[in-house]
């Protein structure tokens, strides 16, 4: 098969709801192979779509916090509503700790079984930027197979945090009750990052402590500047155990119809776009200054001297661009 008779398979194939075409698209923009590059640009070109259809969601929250059991509830009651989603796990810790794949497939047992679910766990070869370069090519691919909804879980380790939230309509943070004064370590940053923080198990012993730790966290938040001028930041408690997790749903929904009817979802993804284009330009020039000896060995030495005092860092950095511009293209 020719190369674009394959992007025209696949294209065709997701566009009509096909699983094993999207499960092989997503393989195919997953490829670190340089030949399989172009096809997957192809293929994501063809696919993407300016208008939302989907609500990208990413939820995020420290080990064992009960991620994969809350998708698993949420997802059933998407599934009860008529709808279908697409949950794509990414484990930035999956080289060093096996990952937790095994574990998401047994929390998320119904799911999993379940027509209208699409599981798919990211492997993220230990780089973080490439698994953010790839999950969003795999969103644009689960967007275009008509999902109603596309969740991104991942395990926050901080960085983690940032770079899904670049690439999703609404973040979501479950946190675990308790934690006191600290707030449980979460860093700042990442609670500005929330647009629902959820604090997750709610149940027995821990209900009333919940309770205490959404006071605590709403307090918190109210002092900080809101992410977006048209939401504020919501604290609801929850439990997958006891399937009490309608908060959380209600503040999705609500998100949903207030950010589509006043344009903000679709304006968030322009900006989300327009800095992806300039983070890929960023990665690109990465590889480029990388594979070329010549001009890697003549940074190298403009750094020394930069260092040592005998260039200045401007005149420096203009060099190199000029030698760039001066090539004859190849
Ligand atoms: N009491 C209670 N326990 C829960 C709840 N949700 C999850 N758990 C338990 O918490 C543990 C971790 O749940 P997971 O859903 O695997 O958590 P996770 O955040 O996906 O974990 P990792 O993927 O390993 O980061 C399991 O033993 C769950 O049974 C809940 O709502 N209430
Ligand atoms: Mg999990």
């Amino acid at each position: 098969m020719s190369p674009d008779q394959l992007v025209d398979e696949l294209a065709a194939g997701i566009a009509a709801q096909q699983r094993r075409a999207l499960a092989r698209g997503i393989t195919l923009v997953e490829s670190s192979r340089v030949a399989d590059r172009s096809r997957s640009d192809a293929l994501v070109e063809r696919l993407s779509t300016h208008e939302p259809r989907a609500l990208r969601i990413g939820i995020s929250g420290t080990p064992g916090v009960g991620k994969s059991t809350f998708i698993e509830a949420f997802g059933m009651d998407r599934i009860e509503q008529g709808q279908s989603l697409a949950v794509l796990a990414v484990d930035p810790s999956s080289q060093i700790s096996g990952g937790s794949i095994l574990g998401d497939k047994t929390r998320m047992e119904r799911l999993a079984r379940n027509d209208a679910a699409f599981i798919r766990p990211s492997p993220s070869g230990g780089n973080l930027g490439g698994v953010a370069r790839r999950t969003r090519e795999a969103i644009t691919l689960c967007e275009a197979a008509g999902f109603d909804s596309i969740i991104i879980e991942t395990v926050g380790v901080g960085q983690s945090e940032v770079a899904v939230e670049a690439m999703v309509d609404l973040f979501i943070l479950l946190l675990a009750p308790g934690g006191g004064d600290d707030l449980q370590g979460i860093k700042r940053g990442v609670m500005e990052l929330a647009d629902i923080i959820v604090i997750n198990k709610a149940d027995g012993e821990m209900a009333r402590q919940a309770q205490t730790t959404a006071s605590d966290y709403a307090h918190a938040l109210s002092l900080m500047r809101p992410k977006r001028s048209w939401w504020t930041p919501q604290v609801v408690t929850s439990s997958a155990r006891d399937a009490s997790i309608a908060n959380v749903i209600e503040q999705v929904e609500r998100f949903r119809v207030l950010g589509t009817d006043n344009g903000e979802i679709q304006r968030s993804r322009s900006e989300q776009a327009k800095e992806w284009f300039a983070s890929e330009l960023a990665l690109g020039w990465h590889d480029l200054v990388r594979s070329d000896v010549e001009l890697a060995r003549s940074i190298a030495e403009l750094e020394r001297r930069v260092t040592s005092g005998e260039r200045t860092p401007s005149s420096a950095a203009r060099e190199v661009l000029q030698q760039l511009t001066s090539r004859q293209p190849t």
